[in-house]
């Protein structure tokens, strides 16, 4: 993000159907309502709000196999895809706020899809230069095969490997569209803390890069965000995509979301991932997701809703000690 070329590009995915719990369709709206625009504008941070991607609920939608809703997340997710590269090619930098996190087979598909277009490369199944760091308690790296809930949220990343690939079956219905474009060398992930044992065997035999909240305690999180880019983006020259999951931080901060988990980042670690990502100069697409403002009580409600703009503000430049005063700026005279 060269802030005096791009503008962020903030849209809602209203996705609910990666997961069961419905309310996590108006975390955009209640994310807008906490007031996200009017800090970023506050803190001169150019932007444009694109509206909502509504998703079209198909009708009859049945599982396959155990997985639920492929049609309506697949259907979903092209609409974000097309979104997100709509955004790019008006030079923004897409902010999706979610929604659940199977909307990042989209906006990450969308992503790899623009940088393709923009480097002239023509075969669309290429592997994207693109980096992407994954913040959350969860890995969500099962398949429609190992999935124990059939939720596709705890899925996108197994759908944007390449690696993974001959484990996705090409028969589930509505994906037809989609296709992996990413390295397994190019993800690496922060915070997980609340992983199904198949996953874990997945991350080490594709050798991915990650920092479970154990190695956050034991290095600081600094070091952790440091080792992950230098990792995944080792000459800091690709754009990076980072995908923020709410449930990454402590339930304490931010309850509103469909899984929490204990024991996750405090704010100001998310705040300093989110800062550490900005002063690369590298972000190119960011997603904000899982916040559920139908889930805890009207104080957990209004924390989420703070964090979850926190986060996006911090990783489009707002320092933490103070919105920035403008050179102008007098101070009044008595
Ligand atoms: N691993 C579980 C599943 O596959 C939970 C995923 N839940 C998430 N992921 N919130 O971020 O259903
Ligand atoms: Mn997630
Ligand atoms: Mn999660």
């Amino acid at each position: 993000l060269s802030p005096n070329t791009k503008i962020a590009g903030v849209f809602g995915a209203l996705m609910n159907r990666g997961q069961g719990k419905e309310g996590v369709r108006d975390g955009p709206n209640a994310i807008r309502e906490a007031g996200l625009l009017t800090l970023l504008k506050d803190c001169g941070i150019s932007f444009r709000d694109y509206g909502d991607v509504e998703i079209q609920a198909i009708a009859s939608d049945d599982p396959w196999k155990k997985v639920k809703y492929s049609r309506t997340v697949a259907g979903g997710c092209k609409q974000i895809a097309d979104k997100v590269q709509t955004i790019i090619r008006e030079n923004g930098v897409p902010i999706m706020l979610g929604g659940d996190h199977a909307s990042a087979i989209g906006s990450i598909s969308g992503h790899g899809l623009s940088q393709l277009e923009i480097h002239g490369i023509k075969d669309p199944a290429a592997t994207a230069p693109l980096a992407v760091l994954w913040i959350d308690a969860h890995a969500d790296i099962n398949t429609p095969l190992t999935t124990a809930t059939g939720n596709l949220h705890g899925c996108p990343v197994s759908f944007l490997l390449k690696e993974m690939s001959p484990y996705i079956p090409r028969d589930i219905p509505g994906f037809e569209w989609q296709q992996p474009c990413l390295t397994a060398d190019r993800i690496a992930y922060i915070g997980l803390r609340a992983l199904d044992p198949d996953e874990l065997f997945v991350m080490d035999k594709l050798k991915i890069k990650y920092f479970p909240m154990q190695d956050v305690d034991k290095l600081g999180v600094q070091k952790c965000v440091e080792l992950a880019l230098q990792h995944i983006n080792p000459n800091n020259d690709l754009p990076l995509h980072l995908s923020f999951d709410i449930d990454a931080l402590d339930p304490s901060v931010a309850f509103s979301t469909g899984t929490p988990a204990m024991g996750g980042l405090t704010l100001r670690e998310g705040l300093q991932i989110v800062e550490y990502v900005r002063s690369t100069g590298q972000l190119s697409a960011m997603d904000l997701v899982e916040v559920n403002p139908t889930l805890g009580n009207g104080y957990q409600r209004a924390k989420t809703m703070e964090a979850a703009c926190a986060i996006i503000a911090g990783a489009l430049g707002k320092p933490r000690q103070a919105i920035p005063y403008k050179l102008d700026f007098d101070l009044p005279r008595p």
